[in-house]
């Protein structure tokens, strides 16, 4: 089995214990040229996948067993083709998600991260801090309600917020107003919580135009993928008082983190944490594990990514 980028240190010492586990960053550059046939399962995490290229560098590659609920690293068309399987690791993470989201729209709206910058700089010595802006009661619109956006939806819910959603396509049996565009969603919207998938068919959904509509009063909080937000047009709106706040989860060319927003005091600023508690990394771990177990023991998947 090859892992390819680092893992939970738990996973990788389950894996140890229990398959022959050679780490891809550990090995001479070349490796593949000699070994990579001698590889049928690949362990990775959403963050460094198995791209194209390594996938055609690994000839009898049957299983990608991705730690992350995204796979948007992985190239999952590639991976149909050739008939090797993939999982991922949903449900077990909604919780923490949705919880981030809605931490990080209070957050941005009653602007605690700044306020407490303000403390410990001692401006409040100097007079209040600026009144910030109500969160019960708004204007909440979900772009994805999948899984995790439902699990946000029903947390909103004890906010009295109103919530509308855009989807590729309509959900059945949930309480909700549909909205036919981003665009229509956004300009209802007085918060906008990006909630899909990341991969090719969301790139830029949160365009320029989008920001607009969602106007100077208007919040962005993303727990997806950075590449779900056209992030220049972001930066753009953020600086230039376009759009009142963003908090942001993920960013496009993590770690890096577009230089403007730093000294913004509009904007929460994560380290992609949104599943980084200690019970749903573990779970999703075991989920990871359980994947693994289960297709080299009887050839199916536990919780494989939906066909592309
Ligand atoms: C993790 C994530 O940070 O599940 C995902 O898709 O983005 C996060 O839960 C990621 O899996 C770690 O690589």
């Amino acid at each position: 089995m090859l892992q390819v980028g680092p893992l939970l240190p738990s996973l990788h010492r389950n894996l140890r214990e229990a398959y022959d586990t050679v780490l891809l960053d550990e090995q001479p550059s070349g490796h593949l040229d000699e070994h990579g046939a001698d590889y049928a399962a690949v362990v990775t995490t959403a963050r460094y996948g198995v791209g194209r290229e390594l996938m055609d560098r690994l000839p009898r590659l049957k299983v990608i067993v991705n730690f992350g609920v995204g796979y948007d690293t992985t190239d999952v068309g590639r991976a149909a083709e050739r008939g090797i399987a993939v999982s991922n690791t949903p449900d077990v993470l909604n919780d923490c998600v949705a919880d981030t989201a809605v931490g990080g729209l209070i957050d941005v709206m009653r602007r605690f991260a700044a306020a407490d910058r303000f403390v410990r700089r001692g401006d409040w010595a100097r007079g209040p801090f600026p009144l910030a802006t109500k969160v019960s009661g708004k204007r909440v619109g979900i772009l994805g309600l999948g899984r995790i956006g439902r699990a946000i939806a029903r947390r909103l819910e004890g906010f009295d917020m109103e919530i509308s959603y855009h989807s590729r396509s309509r959900v059945d049996g949930v309480p909700y107003g549909y909205a036919e565009s981003p665009e229509k969603l956004a300009a209802w919207s007085d918060a906008l919580i990006v909630a899909a998938s990341g991969g090719p068919g969301t790139r830029g959904l949160v365009s320029a135009g989008v920001l607009d509509a969602l106007g100077p009063e208007g919040y962005l909080v993303n727990v997806a993928r950075g590449s779900v937000v056209d992030e220049p047009a972001l930066v753009a709106a953020l600086t230039g008082g376009r759009l009142a706040g963003a908090a942001l989860d993920v960013f496009a060319d993590e770690p890096n983190v577009p230089s403007p927003l730093l000294g913004l005091d509009s904007v929460l600023l994560l380290p992609h944490i949104a599943s980084a508690t200690r019970e749903t990394r573990e779970a999703m771990g075991e989920l990871a594990f359980r994947n693994l177990r289960s297709f080299l023991e009887n050839g199916t998947l536990v919780s494989p990514v939906p066909a592309p």
